[in-house]
């Protein structure tokens, strides 16, 4: 039977670095795989990167996965009927958690004879630990606790030693969880993760999360979205690498001067030099670049898409994005025409389904 993995975790914490890392390492062994993006804005970077990678890629826009429910199920639906896929990677939205009700629960009650539902997989930087706190630390806190598996990332950006403590404490934290440690750039035991997702699925049992659903709420209003499309150009030419690298650059350092937290901001940067994709998870971070190079030959133009969701509110956030760009344009010497800015606070989480744990 085709497995679904659902992958959950914050914002920037590696969702999507690690679903085209491990389709990539299925589709090597022979698997056939589909990945379905998710996000409350539409016209997303993590799509056009999915594209890049994956031949079969769905997505669901506009809202997360529990309050679209039906379009998710669409999308399965479909998968499942042509037998396209043997593996269905779905990216959740960053600032969602009560997965196990809203969406696994609902998945099982549909298509448990259809297809095997893996672990809930929750996705963790470890830069992040115990870093938020208000209403956002109490949405982590809840993505943590509802995990079958804790996949803690970024095993490269720390010492070994102090990443094998984290792993030691998130373990302490969360006995009911499998937790594993891997670096999904590296690719490094990003196949003890596959082992996990495609060998038996879970065994414990399924209980009740307790979710506040109004600190929920607030944790996800307090992130504004930001989506917007830039077109970027020069006649004598410029650096699409350059201009996007600046435009990040100045928007983090401007968050940062402000004390606002950076939930993500990520570019995806088309040009006839290729496609790069930066990313900032911290504010005052500078970016980092996929695939790292130089500043690349010039080009005359460049479509820009910019993905952001940070603590401000949506109209500081627009004009931040414009200081930006207006940096970038000096630095790389182009001039830069803004696209329509969706920019929104997301509205109070209400999932289509919210089914309780199966007795005991
Ligand atoms: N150092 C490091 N960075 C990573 C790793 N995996 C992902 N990232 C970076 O983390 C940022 C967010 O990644 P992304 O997959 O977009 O996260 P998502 O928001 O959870 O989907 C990007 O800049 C990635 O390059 C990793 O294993 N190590
Ligand atoms: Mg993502």
């Amino acid at each position: 039977m085709p497995r679904l993995v659902v992958l959950t975790g914050f914002l920037g914490a590696g969702k999507t670095t690690t679903m085209l890392a491990a389709g990539r390492l299925l589709t090597a062994r022979g698997g056939r795989v589909a990945v379905i993006t998710n996000d409350q804005g539409s016209d997303l970077v993590d799509t056009q990167l999915a594209r890049d990678a994956v031949p079969d890629v769905g997505e669901v826009t506009d809202g997360c996965f529990c309050c679209r429910f039906e379009d998710l199920a669409d999308l399965v639906t479909d998968l499942l009927d042509t037998g396209r896929a043997d593996a269905i990677l779905a990216e959740a939205v960053g600032s969602c958690t009560d997965l196990q009700a809203t969406v696994i629960r609902p998945l099982r009650a549909r298509y448990g004879d259809r297809l095997t539902l893996a672990p809930l997989t929750t996705i963790v930087d470890p830069a992040r630990v115990d870093v938020l706190d208000g209403d956002l630390g109490y949405l982590f806190d809840r993505q943590l606790a509802e995990a079958n598996l804790i996949a803690v990332n970024k095993s490269d950006a720390l010492p070994s030693a102090e990443f094998g403590a984290l792993l030691d404490q998130i373990r302490r934290g969360h006995p009911g969880a499998d937790v594993l440690g891997y670096s999904a750039s590296l690719g490094e035991h990003v196949d003890e993760l596959v082992a996990r997702w495609t060998g038996e699925p879970p065994r414990g049992r399924d209980v009740d999360l307790d979710v506040d659903y109004d600190r929920y709420a607030a944790a996800e209003a307090r992130l504004s979205w930001l989506n917007q499309v830039w077109q970027v150009s020069a006649d004598g030419g410029f650096s699409a690498r350059r201009w996007a690298h600046v435009a990040l650059e100045s928007l983090s350092a401007a968050c940062a001067r402000r004390g606002d937290v950076i939930g993500h901001a990520k570019v995806a940067v088309r040009s006839p030099a290729g496609l790069i994709r930066m990313s900032v998870v911290a504010a005052g971070d500078p970016p980092r670049h996929e695939p790292t190079g130089p500043d690349g030959p010039p080009v005359a133009h460049a479509t820009v898409l910019l993905n952001v969701r940070a603590t401000c509110p949506p109209e500081d956030l627009e004009s931040l994005v414009r200081a930006a760009a207006y940096d970038a344009d000096l630095a790389a010497g182009a001039a830069a025409r803004p696209g329509p800015a969706d920019a929104f606070a997301p509205s109070y989480p209400r999932p289509v389904h919210r089914l309780p744990a199966a007795p005991a």
